[in-house]
């Protein structure tokens, strides 16, 4: 936590560094970076066309490689949790031979980036990715995995620079090769995100507004509560279905048109869990909307208390909590110096978000030590830039 930024950067590209001389010898012509997220609020809005306001993160996946001739690729990984084997071969993918999902998990994403890549003819590249992104924590390092592979492609053979494209292709990968049907706020972030400012994102016409944080008196406190739950892999989709089976019944196109007013006319056509979760969803979209206004004004204590109204929304209506995260949520809020604190991500697990007047944070970190049963991991941060070329 003492460490810079800069400093933890330079370490992953380091490790990064070492490990290409250990597979490969020689030095990577190429390196970039892409950061992973920390989501202020608007969760799970994403994918009905609302809004989020997310901030990347000083937390990085670096890919180092260069071109190589013939067609077949290799990449290694030094990447925390990643399943083994940690050094995968594989042929360009062609019209014939497209790149497929497989085993190792982590090279998914990978592939899936390759695969959905927006210019040709890429060239065979042997490479290394290191991260201190925590992987499975809610900081979104499956998204700063993809938007780094793409980065890194596109210094070997330029796209257009469409930067919203790039997002996308990442999502696309996401949705093809690692079987996650996620919306966009993640890859977009990564991609777009911008140093000392959130992005209020548009997730229906991809617009997005940076708005500033830059007061040196008030600090972003994550919390990894280090559980991660099983659940995640079917309640995501089926929560997915359960807003458009909502939005269906309403005759709305998603849930970004539809107002409270919509849904207690209807609340007989909807069963409970149903009108559950379509409300998380109508009043957080309205609530992420409010915070970015509040934000801009510098009204941190409102905002405090919006985050608050979206953990309890997204603990009782959507559903997504778990006990560790309502313990941390609980144990920040209590601290004298706490706006507010909430959940982030897509749940089940991983980290809180908590904003705070910087000379509390000390404090706030042992009341939370104190209060949790399990191991946290903390990170006091500040937004970072998007995705990035580093120099070799
Ligand atoms: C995950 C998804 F990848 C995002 O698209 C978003 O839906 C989030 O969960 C919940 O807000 O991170």
């Amino acid at each position: 936590m003492s460490r810079s930024s800069a400093e933890r950067l330079s370490d992953v590209v380091a490790e990064a560094l070492r490990a290409y001389q250990d597979s490969f010898e020689g030095r990577p012509a190429v390196a970039v970076c892409a950061p992973g997220r920390v989501n202020l609020i608007g969760e799970h809005t994403d994918y009905n066309q609302g809004f989020v306001l997310p901030m990347a993160l000083p937390l990085v996946t670096v890919m180092v490689g260069s071109k190589t001739s013939g067609q077949s690729c290799s990449v290694a990984t030094t990447a925390e949790g990643a399943d083994d084997p940690k050094k995968v071969d594989f042929d360009l993918p062609t019209d014939s031979a497209p790149l497929t999902k497989g085993e190792p998990a982590w090279a998914n994403y990978l592939k899936g980036v390759v695969q959905h890549y927006r210019a040709h003819p890429l060239p065979a590249f042997k490479a290394v990715i290191a991260s201190n992104v925590p992987l499975g924590g809610g900081l979104s390092s499956s998204a700063s995995l993809e938007v780094a592979v793409y980065t890194f492609l596109q210094q070997l053979c330029p796209d257009d620079g469409d930067k919203v494209a790039k997002a996308v292709a990442c999502q696309q990968a996401e949705h093809t090769h690692a079987g996650m049907p996620c919306g966009i706020m993640d890859q977009f972030v990564s991609v777009l995100g911008k140093e000392g400012h959130a992005l209020l994102i548009d997730c229906r016409s991809l617009d997005a507004t940076a708005v500033p944080m830059a007061d040196p008196g008030v600090v972003i406190l994550i919390t990894n509560s280090n559980v991660r739950h099983s659940l995640t892999g079917s309640e995501y989709p089926s929560r997915r279905k359960q807003c458009e089976k909502a939005a269906a019944i309403l005759g709305k196109s998603s849930l970004r048109d539809a107002t409270v007013q919509d849904l207690e006319d209807a609340k007989e056509k909807l069963d409970s869990t149903t009108y559950r979760r379509a409300r998380h969803v109508i009043e957080e979209i309205k609530r992420t909307a409010q915070a970015a206004e509040v934000l801009r004004r510098g009204a941190y204590q409102e905002f405090g208390k919006l985050m608050v109204e979206s953990h309890n929304s997204l603990r009782d209506l959507y559903e997504v909590s778990c006990p560790e995260l309502d313990v941390l949520v609980t144990a920040a809020v209590e601290v004298d110096g706490v706006f507010g604190s909430r959940m982030t991500g897509g749940g089940f697990g991983g980290c809180t978000v908590t904003l705070l007047q910087a000379e509390a944070a000390e404090r706030t970190i042992k009341h939370i030590k104190e209060r949790y049963r399990g191991c946290p991991t903390f990170y006091i941060t500040t937004p970072s830039e998007g995705a990035r070329v580093l120099s070799v």
